[in-house]
């Protein structure tokens, strides 16, 4: 799937049309079923003419910070859900330092499960699902298996938390509407935590500092 600019705010663009203007953020996600049948899918966002604009920048640094919370939590003994709680306490941080949780709604209030989870308005989705023969995984197992089953060795998952402003939200400051914000990664769960499998594929400046760049990758 590949979204530039609102268009990122739909979920799933399947279109996977509209214009790619300088200024705007291209979203791609990008899924792969190899000759094994095992599948997986991995999501990056790009501005287009290759430099963020400070508020995009806001946006993508608080998606990658909710990211490496995430990944952070992906180790063996953990929940599958301590992942998503991991992420989406950064992302609740983020938008209650920005002003856009309701008046007297605290970081604490919003993660309360029955009477909070005004932050959800802007990340409608999970954080994580299982890769497999499925690209999403198992996705119908019981939470006692699924959400709140443990992790293991050999489990591989995404991460992939994100921030969606669409254009029209006016409950979203002005400078940041029209921006949305998605990245994924896929880990395989380790003996003392995960490896990254798609951490080649640069989300951090300082990986293009260091000269990483996209490797080819042989699905023969
Ligand atoms: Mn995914």
């Amino acid at each position: 799937m590949c979204a530039a600019g609102d268009h990122a705010n739909t979920l799933h663009w399947i279109r996977n049309t509209g214009d790619v203007s300088p200024g705007d953020l291209v979203l791609i996600d990008a899924g792969v079923e190899t000759d094994s049948l095992y599948t997986a899918d991995v999501t990056r966002t790009l501005p287009v003419d290759g430099t963020f604009t400070p508020n995009q920048r806001q946006v993508y640094d608080a998606v990658l910070e909710a990211a490496d919370a995430g990944i952070a939590a992906a180790r063996p003994g953990n929940k599958f859900s301590d992942i998503h709680s991991a992420s989406i306490r950064v992302i609740a941080t983020k938008l209650h330092e920005w002003g856009m949780l309701p008046d007297g709604v605290d970081v604490e209030a919003t993660l309360d499960p029955v009477d909070g989870q005004f932050h959800r308005r802007w990340m409608v989705h999970g954080t994580s699902h299982h890769l497999g023969l499925d690209v999403h995984d198992c996705a119908p197992a019981l939470r006692a298996d699924y959400l709140d089953g443990e992790l293991k060795p050999g489990m591989v998952l995404t991460v992939e938390p994100g921030l969606y402003f669409k254009s029209d939200d006016e409950l979203v400051p002005e400078q940041l509407r029209g921006i949305g914000v998605r990245i994924e990664d896929d880990l395989v769960i380790t003996d003392d935590g995960n490896r990254n499998l798609s951490g080649a594929l640069p989300a951090k400046l300082k990986q293009w500092n260091a000269g990483c760049r996209p490797v080819r990758v042989n699905c023969a």
